[in-house]
């Protein structure tokens, strides 16, 4: 830990020291999978095709494969928050343990939540590129033309409106596309926010708008009211509303 103290005192850059601060303050990563950990990772900034890369799991052998095609194993030690490298990572140093430390979100305080956002390597922080929830057209953004697809398919359905998975589209799934309007990924806290505009999609706003004020109250209290569908209680006003 010496090493890793020293450079917390000589670190500057505030993802540095956010992503240092995870390794040393009390985190829990009670509740965290080998499953949450796997996926497409990417640095922040990219600057070159060693900063993106996929956590992998092929049986029980879990490895790291970035897009320069090199490829390490990761010894999953979840309940300790790291993922361990050992001598096949080009970076092995045998007198430094160099492992990926894992990165739990914050909450508006700055406190560490259940969130699982990424890996810290080398001092640099590696975010979890997870699909945006509720974006379902895929232009960067949770807005009407989302709600709207989720309004389409309320009731049982496999769309993919059914964010939860429980088989029905409805309130609850409602509730997390408000939970991710207009940010595109993430949850709009942690230092996620605060990373500058990737090299896809648009600026993460902070904070993110509300949902327009007619929409969002009708909605509200529909949601909040009662089980009927939204959809009887709302006209589609997202096609109506000019500001959309
Ligand atoms: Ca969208
Ligand atoms: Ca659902």
């Amino acid at each position: 830990h010496e090493s890793v103290f020293k450079r917390l005192q000589d670190a500057t850059e505030p993802t540095f020291v956010a992503g240092l601060r995870n390794a040393v303050a009390d985190v829990s990563y009670e509740g965290l999978e080998v499953e949450d950990v796997l996926g497409r990772y990417q640095k922040i900034p990219v600057e070159n095709p060693w900063h993106l890369g996929d956590v992998r799991l092929e049986g029980d052998q879990m490895s790291w494969l970035n897009d320069a095609g090199v490829s390490w194993s990761l010894t999953p030690m979840i309940a300790e928050g790291r993922l361990e490298t050992g001598p096949d990572n080009p970076y092995y140093d045998p007198e430094i343990p160099r492992h990926f430390q894992l990165i739990m979100g914050e909450d508006e305080l700055g406190d560490p939540n259940e969130t699982y956002e990424g890996f810290s390597f080398l001092g640099q922080l590696y975010v979890l590129d997870r699909p945006c929830e509720g974006d379902f057209n895929e232009d960067g953004i949770v807005d009407g033309a989302d709600l709207a697809i989720l309004l389409v398919s309320w009731g049982p359905s496999e769309s993919p409106a059914d964010l939860d998975g429980d088989g029905l589209v409805g309130g609850s799934d409602l509730g997390l596309l408000f939970a991710n309007w207009g940010t595109c990924p993430g949850d709009g806290g942690g230092f996620l926010a605060r990373r500058p505009a990737g090299r896809r999609g648009p600026a993460i706003q902070h904070p993110p708008p509300a949902p327009s004020s007619t929409l969002g109250t009708e909605i509200g209290c529909a949601c909040r009211h009662g089980s009927h569908p939204p959809n009887l209680v709302c006209t589609p006003a997202d096609e109506s509303d000019p500001s959309k």
